[in-house]
């Protein structure tokens, strides 16, 4: 090995130099789930509408209005317009900023910097690729912004997961073709997009460098020396 970072596949059957890697934010980087729930949980309570962590697993990865329309579907009161449910939405993300507050760098498993640190070091081009509209701010109280040298997130694209616009934004902003980038990510909207997008999908390992295929039916390998 040589101190590069390689991709085998049934495609790829000469091994393939992978440039940079694409990180979903929510679920990978760290765990926001639980304050998505809470914030979703004061809605869904104030329009009586049944909600549980299955109907929040639904929303991972799915962008805020798409998540409204999943915790609707429970909704029996009168017809809402576009503007109450943008104003739901808007709600529900004042409260969902405020617990975003008390985030803190110590709520991250350490081997998340370990490992971004890890492979900058190998030379690689590290981005977020997140449906997210707080991501800068999660960044920020992770106090881990330094550590990505592009961010593609809720903010600048048009359709969000399962569209794979957000990475395909993502490998631009780092300069390189998508499919020389490794996209690490959680969730079935997110999986979807990268079935799309036909790049090979990965699990975060949480161990420094290790990654664990999670289903693209194809042959993968990564190496690092
Ligand atoms: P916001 P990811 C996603 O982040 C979350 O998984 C999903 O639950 C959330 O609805 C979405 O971001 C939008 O978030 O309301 O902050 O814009 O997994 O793509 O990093
Ligand atoms: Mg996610």
């Amino acid at each position: 090995m040589d101190g590069s970072f390689y991709r085998l596949d049934s495609k790829y059957h000469g091994g393939k130099l992978m440039r940079g890697i694409i990180f979903d934010l929510d679920g990978v980087i760290i765990s926001t789930d639980k304050l998505h729930y809470k914030a979703w949980k004061k809605i869904a309570d104030k329009l009586n509408i049944a909600f549980d962590e299955t109907i929040n697993n639904r929303l991972r990865g799915v962008s805020r209005m798409d998540s409204l329309e999943i915790i609707l579907e429970g909704y029996q009161g009168p017809a809402l317009s576009k503007m109450e449910k943008e104003k739901l939405a808007d709600e529900k993300n004042t409260f969902y900023v405020e617990l975003l507050g008390t985030l803190h760098p110590n709520q991250m498993d350490p081997q998340v910097p370990d490992t971004l640190q890890y492979l900058r070091k190998k030379g690689l081009k590290l981005a977020i690729g997140s449906s997210s509209k707080n991501t800068k701010y999660i960044l920020h109280q992770l106090e881990i912004e330094n550590l990505f040298d592009a961010v593609s997130d809720g903010t600048n694209i048009s359709k969000s997961k399962p569209d794979p616009e957000v990475f395909i934004k993502a490998a631009t902003f780092l300069n390189l073709p998508p499919e020389e980038c490794i996209v690490v990510e959680d969730a079935v909207a997110g999986l979807a997009a990268l079935k799309a997008l036909k790049v090979i999908f990965l699990k975060f390992l949480k161990k420094t460098g290790s990654f664990v295929t999670l289903g693209t039916g194809k042959y993968c390998e990564i190496y690092f020396s």
